[in-house]
């Protein structure tokens, strides 16, 4: 059982998003995602338009999503990968080499985001066509 891990706002869902879950997947067969928190969310200068509990129960109608967790600190990457016994952390590429300190305890992989979409990109659209 290869367990995979991701890290995400995930707020505004959108193809984006589905793409990097699927191929997060497709690196094993054990998907977990951490989702922040609206708290971690606020650290990171975001506010989601959708609540902790909206985003969760989003996610875990995705079919290749098997667990999510709350992300609250920068720093419970590692805690985590031991936890959940995981073999591979996955990430988009914008957060490239960002997370290679993690390479001692699992495997760390940067995937290309998929261009052109983003939920910034999203609220400026329709905010525009107000
Ligand atoms: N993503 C993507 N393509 C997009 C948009 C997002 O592949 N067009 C990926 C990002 O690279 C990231 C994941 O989808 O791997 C979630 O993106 P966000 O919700 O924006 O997450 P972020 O704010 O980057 O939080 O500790 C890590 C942070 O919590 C990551």
């Amino acid at each position: 059982m290869r367990r995979v891990i991701t890290y995400g706002t995930f707020d505004l869902l959108h193809y984006g998003h589905i793409r990097l879950l699927q191929r997060c997947k497709a690196q094993g067969d054990y998907l977990v995602v951490a989702l922040s928190s609206d708290e971690f969310n606020a650290g990171k200068g975001k506010k989601s338009y959708f609540s902790y509990e909206d985003r969760k129960n989003m996610l875990e109608a995705i079919r290749y999503v098997d667990l999510v967790i709350p992300e609250e600190t920068w720093e419970q990457k590692r805690d985590d990968i031991e936890r959940f016994h995981i073999d591979k952390f996955v990430m988009g590429d914008d957060w490239a080499g960002k997370f290679d300190d993690l390479q001692d305890a699992c495997e760390v992989i940067y995937l290309p985001r998929t261009p052109e979409i983003s939920t910034t990109q999203i609220k400026n659209d329709l905010s525009a066509r107000s």
